[in-house]
């Protein structure tokens, strides 16, 4: 699998699965969730309350798909990262099935190309370093005959600078 690395705003990504980092709720929030649900439209939301009412929340490290509406992917992947509490081995393996959940739904839909954002590196204040590793080894450990491409975007600095660093990009 390739990996990607691109600064800017998930939204505008080319990808066939583009992942949310979403709440239990799946009805929206702020952040990367609020932006997608903003460009994407009606139809994202309409098929989360469907998800909703049909399995109720989604649980923290869990994912679930829906369409992606006006956003130039398929699909969007909505996983929910865990809230930072400093309990750094519960954390990080609720982080760990966040991509690895994200990773085996993408799989089954045949999606050749996937984008990141940082989940639960901003609201949720998960340490961008850590989380930064986590996401690269899922990644980099996770062998699919399907999926060819992995872009991580990153919207803020910090982290764009954390990923170049771990990605050995110069
Ligand atoms: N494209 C890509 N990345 C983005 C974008 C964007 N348009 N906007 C923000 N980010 P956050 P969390 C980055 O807070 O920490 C929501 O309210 C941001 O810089 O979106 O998992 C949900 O509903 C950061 O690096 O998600 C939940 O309640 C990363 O996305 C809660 O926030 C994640 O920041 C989830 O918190």
């Amino acid at each position: 699998m390739k990996i990607e690395l691109i600064k800017g705003d998930i939204t505008k990504i080319q990808a066939d699965a583009i992942v949310n980092a979403a709440n239990s709720s799946l009805l929206g929030g702020g952040g990367v969730d609020g932006a997608i649900h903003r460009a994407g439209g009606k139809q994202i939301l309409d098929e989360c309350i469907e998800i909703r009412n049909r399995q109720g929340k989604c649980k923290t490290g869990e994912a679930v798909v829906t369409t992606a509406g006006n956003l130039p992917a398929k699909y969007v992947i909505h996983t929910v990262g865990p809230v930072w509490n400093g309990d750094e081995e519960k954390c990080s393996d609720l982080l760990v099935n966040c991509y690895q959940n994200s990773l085996k739904i993408a799989e089954s839909l045949n999606v050749k190309t996937i984008a990141f954002p940082n989940i639960s590196t901003g609201i949720y204040r998960f340490p961008k370093e850590l989380a930064g590793k986590i996401a690269i080894d899922e990644v980099r450990n996770f062998k699919s005959e399907v999926i060819e491409k992995v872009i991580f975007v990153c919207f803020d600095d910090e982290n764009e600078e954390i990923y170049k660093k771990l990605l050995e990009i110069h």
